[in-house]
């Protein structure tokens, strides 16, 4: 017989400039995995899972649009995908009027982990919380216990400065400014030269970032004296793409020449091991398959499509949604009730939905995946430093386990560790 269509609404963020356009390649991965989901068997018998989609641009009222329009639109939707925290931020507090669970594959906002404000929120994304610890322990590394915060004015980089804020202070690490900017950091970052920072971590999206790169370089705040610490997650040359469409005064060299030696953090999103995953596919055989999905729409290259790296964390994102929804029909058809009875009014369903979700656990192509109770992902990070142009692995650590990973292929200008301050030698 023909299979009976269940369907979900997808929101990714593909075009625009500002945010993050991580819906280029996690759109792709997404379908990947509806192809595989579709094809087992044992999963959803009787019906087939079905994705209607739209762009959001990563803006939060277009995010907020296109859900209306999911929503609006028969058929019912059981629940809903997203990524980009601004726009997640938004369907995410607004989902619970639909009973509706969200599943986000690309926000990194330590907000969302607010059970109040999103009761029905989970992301296969890590929380960048889990950037922090690993930030702490790089700067104990180093005996840096004076550091300073540059932040573009979303909420998705307040709640995680918040969260340094606190780890900074019990781990005796001063932080002697917090600089935000809305969009021009001109200002931002000349207070970071007047209050003499040289340890300095920036958070913020690309474009912005590749702003304050070029006040960087125009204030001289890089070199031998100086240690950046950015987001890990942007396209491995984000700092010498897109200079003319944004209209950066700085050149390409200019730019490569402030980004030498800084450190990122990021989340690992693709499984460490070759071992096989849900799919019965390895990391490295779901790579070879996104990269031939990519070059079937067009890309040159794995390094074009952003989201690239987040691409497992879509992937896995519609096999948890498939094995929720698997669960939850079990559990439905022990008292002879269906999934098709669903509707945004109906929160008994909405409840076994969540109950499903929140038990969801598989090793997936990003890596094991669990939900905590705040429905984070608990995730492994590395730390990166960009040597010659080029990022270069230094290290990988886990939280939980206090564990670092460390190669010792960090490089210094002057081949010297920079210094958190001045220091001062006084002349007998
Ligand atoms: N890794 C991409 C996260 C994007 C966001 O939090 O908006």
């Amino acid at each position: 017989a023909t299979p009976r269509p269940l369907n979900i609404g997808g929101i990714f963020p593909i075009g625009g400039s500002d945010g993050w356009q991580g819906g280029q390649a996690c759109q792709p991965a997404a379908m990947l995995a509806m192809e595989d989901v579709n094809q087992r068997p044992d999963l959803l018998p009787g019906y087939e899972l079905n994705l209607a989609w739209n762009d959001s641009l990563c803006e939060p009222g277009l995010g907020a649009a296109v859900m209306y329009d999911l929503l609006y639109n028969p058929p019912t939707k059981l629940m809903l995908l997203g990524g980009c925290s601004t726009v997640c931020t938004t369907i995410g507090e607004a989902a619970k009027m639909w009973n509706l669970v969200v599943l986000s594959y690309g926000s990194s906002s330590p907000a969302l982990s607010d059970r109040q404000r999103f009761p029905t929120f989970f992301r296969t994304h890590p929380s960048a919380t889990v950037h922090n610890p690993t930030r702490i322990r790089v700067m104990q590394k180093y005996n840096w216990s004076r550091v300073a915060i540059i932040q573009q004015a979303e909420e998705v980089f307040i709640s995680t400065v918040e969260d340094l804020e606190v780890r900074c202070k019990d781990a005796g690490i001063e932080i002697v400014t917090r600089q935000s900017f809305l969009t021009d950091p001109t200002d931002a970052v000349r207070n970071l030269k007047r209050q003499d920072a040289r340890i300095i971590v920036g958070l913020f999206y690309v474009s912005a970032a590749r702003r304050v790169l070029c006040e960087i370089y125009k204030n001289k705040l890089y070199g031998k004296s100086y240690v950046w610490f950015f987001i890990g997650w942007y396209e491995d040359n984000w700092f010498e793409n897109h200079l003319v469409e944004e209209n950066l005064n700085c050149t390409r060299e200019e730019m490569k020449q402030a980004a030498e030696g800084h450190l990122t953090t990021e989340a690992l999103m693709w499984n460490k091991d070759n071992e096989k995953t849900i799919s019965g596919m390895t990391a490295g055989d779901f790579r070879l398959r996104l990269n031939q999905a990519l070059i079937d729409r067009g890309y040159e290259n794995q390094s074009t499509p952003v989201g690239y790296q987040e691409a497992p964390l879509a992937y896995d994102a519609i096999w948890s949604v498939a094995l929720a929804l698997n669960k939850t029909m079990e559990v439905l058809a022990a008292v002879n009730r269906s999934i098709e009875e669903f509707t945004y009014t109906n929160e008994e369903i909405a409840r076994e939905l969540y109950k499903a979700m929140n038990a969801t656990q598989f090793l997936g192509v990003s890596g094991r995946v669990a939900f905590s109770t705040d429905g984070d992902r608990i995730a492994w990070t590395q730390v990166e430093q960009m040597i010659d142009g080029r990022y270069h692995k230094l290290g990988y650590y886990h939280v939980q386990t206090d564990n670092l990973t460390w190669f010792n292929r960090e490089q210094w200008i002057g081949s010297k560790v920079p210094q958190d301050r001045t220091i001062v030698r006084r002349q007998l």
